[in-house]
């Protein structure tokens, strides 16, 4: 098949998701188009599937907010006559399922039907999309679009919930790749620049936005600290960043703690990882959870929207509700009780995390582009 996906570019977990469905995709011999305004983060292009086309917004003075979507209907419409694209993926729907749907208008007056598929991923639903400002173009495009997915069973409720959907939503979770145990012994970062034999490293990775509650993961970070020598590393970067700093000055355990900054090595810190934290405020799916997992490393989270169906209760890690800092930190504790304790739940993580792995899920989406391309 002929694919056309458009994403966000960046570190964010709609952008993983679609950057590593395509890649997959690619090396099932599926021809894949990624159409953007940057090369995404993941996205390494020496295959020869893979294609990337950028989105060039020119600038011009007159306007205060450069026309993006206009920009990118442009560009679809003229790449999948080029390349004669069989089916459109967009995720995140905004803009991007309502640029897919005027591209759609504009091949049909050519003649052309092109499928689309929109995959919802949290926050286009539950923060940004539900905006009044916004509410009716989103609705729109979604009850628009051929097929519509969503990354877990907690935001297709939202979403019937949020919007006036008349489309079957159908659950593709997200996905990743199982590998088995990976050495990084020939890389410069060690395990032992990072703590000492005796400490265990506990680890946050996100966008450090206000729904990652990051006074949170410092707040349990604390409670750890005091009973167990800790590292906390903090992976990500965003506007809640300078609080947190804030917050580990006045506790006085910021030598205790790594502030790396966005990384393309979240594979090798996770590696060297002994517990996640992740007490999110909404997570649709909590993507960085999974990738915890999937590298041995139980997960400590909030239960906040599709987290219960990644992180198993007493299994992968805890849960426990949003803000109960004593109750994450109990838990902390409990899995890093001793070795033998922390090992039974990294193995159990692990396997919590094969029920996700990509060769389970990626047929689900060939499926559909199969079903969506049928229609025409
Ligand atoms: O977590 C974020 O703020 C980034 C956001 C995104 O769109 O990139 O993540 C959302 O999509 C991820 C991939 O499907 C999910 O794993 C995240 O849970 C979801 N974030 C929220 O719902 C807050």
């Amino acid at each position: 098949m002929k694919i056309a996906i458009v994403c966000y570019p960046t570190f964010g977990g709609s952008g993983v998701v679609a950057t590593e469905l395509g890649v997959e995709l690619a090396k099932r011999n599926h021809e894949v188009h990624f159409i953007t305004y940057s090369q995404p983060v993941r996205l390494a292009l020496l295959n020869p599937n893979i294609y990337y086309h950028e989105v060039n917004v020119p600038e011009y003075p007159l306007f205060h907010y450069q026309p993006y979507e206009l920009a990118l209907s442009s560009k679809l419409v003229d790449m999948v006559k080029q390349f004669d694209i069989d089916v459109l993926h967009v995720h995140y729907a905004i803009p991007h399922a309502y640029a897919g749907y005027m591209a759609k208008q504009m091949l049909k007056e050519q003649g052309i039907d092109l499928p689309m598929i929109t995959t919802l991923h949290g926050t286009d639903i539950t923060l940004v999309g539900n905006h009044p400002n916004y509410k009716t173009a989103v609705s729109f495009s979604i009850n628009n679009s051929d097929f519509v997915t969503s990354v877990s069973s907690s935001l297709k409720q939202s979403t019937y919930d949020l919007f006036d959907i008349k489309k079957n939503i159908c659950v593709i979770p997200n996905f990743i790749e199982i590998k088995e145990n990976t050495e990084f012994n020939d890389t410069p970062c060690k395990r032992s620049a990072i703590a000492s034999k005796g400490e265990y490293i506990v680890t946050h990775i996100s966008n450090f936005r206000k729904v990652k509650r990051i006074e949170d993961v410092i707040s349990i970070f604390y409670g750890i600290q005091k009973q167990i020598p800790t590292k906390l590393l903090m992976v990500g970067d965003g506007p809640e960043k300078e609080r947190a700093e804030r917050l580990a000055m006045e506790l006085g355990i910021y030598d205790k703690i790594i502030f790396f900054g966005n990384s393309t090595e979240i594979e090798q810190i996770l590696s060297y990882s002994d517990l996640f934290l992740l007490p999110s405020e909404t997570e649709s799916f909590g993507l960085a959870a999974l990738e915890a997992m999937a590298s041995g490393v139980p997960v400590i989270s909030s239960n906040a929207g599709g987290l219960s169906e990644v992180n198993e209760n007493g299994v992968s890690g805890f849960l426990s509700d949003v803000g109960d800092v004593k109750n994450m930190t109990e838990n902390a504790l409990i899995v890093l009780k001793d070795k033998d304790t922390l090992l039974k739940y990294k193995e159990n993580a692990k396997k919590v995390a094969e029920k996700f792995s990509i060769e389970k899920v990626l047929p689900l989406y060939e499926d559909l582009y199969q079903q969506a391309i049928e229609l025409k």
